[in-house]
């Protein structure tokens, strides 16, 4: 396979103005015609034009309306190349035949539930006819769609529907026009049996916009929420950028195949069901958050990535990660920001932490790819999404509108680089960014260090800052990065204290005056190393540092148990309150894992149960705040600060803290659960959701306990639960413990939802995370349920990715879990290599682990790399994670 490297970039020699397409649609087979109108980027050139294409039949060219003879193009299994073009503008009308029917791969033109449907990015427009199929290109298109007109009531595509009517035969057409400029990987298609919600949006420059969700009518019901999801995001967006929609019409479609969550085709958005469709009774609180985020991120990418577009796909995080942060706003300014900031914190050091610290390690702009599809990742989205807020961390919320004001300002209709938002950014505020362009280039997690140091006599304190960014592959030496560091000092009661000047690099800067004190500051870190001096200190200050986050960083500071246990009691950072209380957890998590692998006796430190439990009592706490922080850090988490990774060690490790907590705080666990049961009929607001995720925390820790008299309280909530939330919650803690009333709590559940696909999933999923020994078993079981389909996504990952999140499990020390995933990967590859390449990815950090199961996982991935066909996507995760 070849790989493609950002440093060849070069500009195409044709552009295209404009491309109709029509569509015949049958269940034989798809006649796809496109007329392109060419013109060349510099006149008079006449190079060859080469198009894109994978597994099309071409029926006929024509150029200038004459058909080319055999020697005037060369196909290939990737290629159409017309040797040479006329001079000057021209058109070019290519025919094609596909088979969508036949498509698992889910890419191009596919069929899901018996409907057409398209996905075309990164690059599944070369499905479906010969094109230039990449970003720069691009061009404004028509159109027609023409199908069985009882199969395919609804034909739809991007922009206005400009003309419809019947044809012959039981057919009819569409016409559809987009009057805005696109790459084709923003072309979309949907044709089935389908109806819709309708609603509008009156604009702020009071345009009336028609808003259209279409589904299944059995399904229709189930579209309230997002409805209102959308309303919300096209108010926020004009609200907090300025930004309208720009067409009379936004549709929204949800189908059940689907490879990721949804695509933000330009006016008509795809969206994977389950970011779709969901009621009270079978969506959970976090499904509903997830359908406003993703609703939201789709919404968002009309201007971050439709309006302004990448100029190739290393680009991708500059729509992906500024609209990341997008909808990571969008979501706070919903709820709470507090309990945002902390999952999506919990989530880059869950998943992208890993993955910087692995060998598939990748700049937030990689420099080379094999398969574009497999660079969709944590690192060009979250960890896009944190250098976006760096930006703004540092530039303020007003510098930085000024910067997204003059970004769309330059770059409207554009297809752009990461320097052009870079330079957007610093010319709208006159900003030294000094080595912040590092962040798109160099891979892996910065590891910074801090240590503070007060002295009486001069009254100030000083924090010291080292940085240290680790080799990646490919990159062994890294330079120092300009690494923003929000920092506030509390005084011995807890108190901010006002920040008057800092002394740094040979200058003494004022921060505040007296009348307009501040109690929070952003530290420019761009050294190796640096020291920042703080004056006017008149006793020594416990930091808070790194304030909300402030950078994709590991911190090494040296706060004490004491501090961190202040911090945790005092800080008005909200954030660092909740980060100092997993900074003691880690670190008494690990040192129990040490005494668990020497075979000490294992011993919680009653401090701890005592920070735990005056957390539980702290009433003027929010409640999903208090869960947050009552949430052990995740095993992953752990086993990525160790050594050699040992899922045994801190699987045992968590269960013992859990079950002792539940033993200790157990009056306090019962109370939780029973203040803060349901009262109210199901509602998506912030108070009722922080109520049921702290009642089901409470009893999540309780249940660990496998007592009698708790297991009946455990089924009383899932008998007694009204909504999907509290039912799932208390499902999933009655399935901690194995034994008849695990087993019969599952079937009930199935027997109740069996017809309800998307809460079948979370069954699925639930049994398949389960930590019981030798659930590989069950899991193998669960591939010939009846329920279970390889050839959907929602299924694959539900089922075999949910597997890949039980450590004790997949990483069986018998190889038990590798093997089923090896064999499972290759069975998948041949129907769909990109979910194919999502799970091998479980694969990656073998090297994490011990001798034995290095050994074992090894042979499962060389097992892989030799099987017959093997896709691209699949090759380049294997062979990257071998390398
Ligand atoms: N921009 C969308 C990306 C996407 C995608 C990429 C590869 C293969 C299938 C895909 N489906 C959607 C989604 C988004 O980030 O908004
Ligand atoms: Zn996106």
């Amino acid at each position: 396979p070849k790989e493609i490297f950002l440093k060849d970039y070069k500009m195409p020699d044709y552009y295209f103005d404009s491309v109709s397409l029509n569509f015949s649609l049958g269940e034989e087979n798809t006649i796809v015609c496109s007329n392109i109108f060419v013109y060349p980027r510099v006149e008079g050139i006449s190079n060859p034009l080469v198009l894109d294409g994978k597994d099309l039949k071409l029926l006929s060219i024509k150029v200038n309306g004459k058909e080319l003879k055999k020697e005037d193009f060369h196909l290939d299994a990737q290629h159409l190349t017309i040797v040479s073009p006329p001079s000057g503008t021209f058109s070019l009308e290519i025919v094609t035949e596909i088979y969508p029917q036949n498509n698992t791969s889910l890419e191009g033109l596919y069929k899901s539930s018996g409907n057409f449907c398209t996905q075309c990015e990164a690059e599944g427009f070369r499905k479906i006819t010969y094109y230039q199929d990449r970003p720069d290109v691009m061009a404004k298109y028509s159109c027609r769609v023409e199908a069985d007109k009882s199969l395919y009531p609804v034909l739809l595509s991007n922009g206005n529907l400009i003309e419809e009517g019947d044809l012959e035969g039981g057919r009819h057409y569409a016409l559809w026009e987009d009057p805005f400029k696109k790459p084709c990987y923003l072309f979309a298609l949907v044709a089935g049996k389908l109806v819709s919600r309708d609603d509008n949006f009156i604009t702020r420059s009071g345009r009336k916009v028609s808003l259209r969700i279409w589904t299944p009518a059995e399904d229709l019901p189930k579209t309230v929420h997002a409805m209102y999801s959308l309303k919300a995001a096209m108010k926020w967006d004009e609200d907090v950028f300025g930004l309208e929609y720009d067409l009379d019409l936004f549709n929204i479609v949800a189908v059940p195949d689907f490879n990721m969550g949804a695509m933000e085709n330009k006016s008509l958005n795809i969206f994977n069901s389950k970011l779709v469709l969901a009621s009270p009774e079978t969506a959970t609180d976090a499904d509903y958050a997830a359908i406003l985020g993703v609703i939201g991120h789709e919404y968002f990418h009309n201007w971050t990535g439709n309006r302004v577009t990448c100029r190739d796909w290393f680009q991708l995080s500059l729509k992906e990660g500024l609209t990341v942060f997008r909808d990571q706003e969008f979501s706070s300014d919903m709820g709470s920001r507090t309990v945002k900031r902390i999952a999506d914190v919990s989530r880059l050091r869950n998943y992208q932490f890993p993955q910087d610290a692995g060998p598939m390690a990748h700049p937030v702009r990689p420099h080379s790819y094999i398969k574009m599809d497999n660079f969709y990742t944590v690192t060009v989205y979250e960890k896009g999404a944190e250098v976006v807020r760096m930006y703004k961390t540092l530039l303020g919320s007003e510098g930085f509108r000024k910067g997204m004001d003059l970004y769309f300002k330059r770059h409207d209709g554009q297809a752009v680089t990461c320097e052009d938002f870079f330079a957007s950014m610093r010319d709208a505020n006159e900003a030294n960014f000094q080595n912040f362009l590092l962040w798109y280039s160099q891979a892996g997690t910065p590891r910074v260090k801090v240590t503070s140091s007060y002295y009486a006599e001069t009254n100030t304190f000083s924090l010291k800052f080292s940085q240290e960014v680790p080799p990646t592959p490919g990159q062994p030496v890294k330079e120092p990065m300009l690494i923003p560091v929000a920092v506030g000092l509390l005084d011995s009661k807890g108190k901010d204290m006002p920040i008057t000047s800092i002394y740094h690099d040979g200058t003494l800067e004022s921060v505040s005056t007296h009348d307009r004190p501040i109690y929070s500051t952003v530290l420019q870190f761009k050294k190796k190393e640096e020291e920042f001096v703080f004056s006017d200190i008149p006793e020594w200050p416990v930091p808070s540092i790194l304030r909300g986050y402030s950078a994709p960083i590991r911190l090494d500071s040296d706060l004490t148990d004491d501090d961190l246990n202040f911090l945790l009691a005092h800080d008005s950072d909200e954030f660092n309150r909740w980060e100092a209380g997993q900074v003691l957890a880690r670190k008494l998590m690990l040192s129990l894992v040490s005494d668990f692998q020497q075979n000490k006796p294992l011993n919680l430190n009653p401090k701890f149960v005592q920070g735990v439990r005056s957390i539980l009592g702290d009433t003027s706490l929010d409640k999903e705040f208090i869960a947050k922080a009552i949430t052990l850090p995740g095993e992953g988490e752990i086993m990525d600060m160790m050594e050699v990774a040992d899922p045994d060690a801190v699987h045992a490790v968590r269960s013992f803290i859990k079950k002792y907590l539940a033993s200790e705080l157990k009056s306090e666990f019962l109370r939780l659960v029973e203040s803060n049961r349901s009262t109210e009929t199901y509602d998506f607001n912030h108070h009722s959701m922080a109520r049921r995720a702290l009642k089901n925390i409470a009893l999540a820790y309780l249940v660990s306990l496998e007592d009698a008299e708790i297991t009946e309280l455990a089924l009383h909530e899932y008998k007694s639960a009204t909504n999907m939330t509290d039912q799932f919650a208390a499902l999933a803690a009655i399935a901690q413990n194995p034994g008849k009333i695990r087993d019969e709590a599952l079937s009930d559940f199935y027997t109740k939802w069996k017809n309800d696909f998307l809460v079948v999933n979370k069954w699925f999923a639930l049994q398949a995370m389960s930590d019981i020994p030798g659930n590989v078993e069950n899991v193998k079981s669960l591939i010939n349920h009846p329920a279970f389909d390889i050839r959907n996504p929602n299924k694959v990952y539900s089922l075999i990715g949910g597997f890949c999140g039980s450590p004790v499990n997949l990483h069986a020390k018998d190889g038990s879990g590798y093997k089923f995933l090896g064999e499972i990967v290759v069975q998948l590859d041949k129907i769909n290599p990109q979910v194919a390449s999502r799970i091998v990815s479980a694969f990656s950090r073998w090297r994490r682990y011990d001798e034995t199961r290095q050994s074992l996982a090894k042979a499962q991935l060389e097992m892989i790399m030799s099987a017959n066909g093997l896709s691209e996507n699949v090759f380049e995760i294997a062979s990257k994670s071998l390398s």
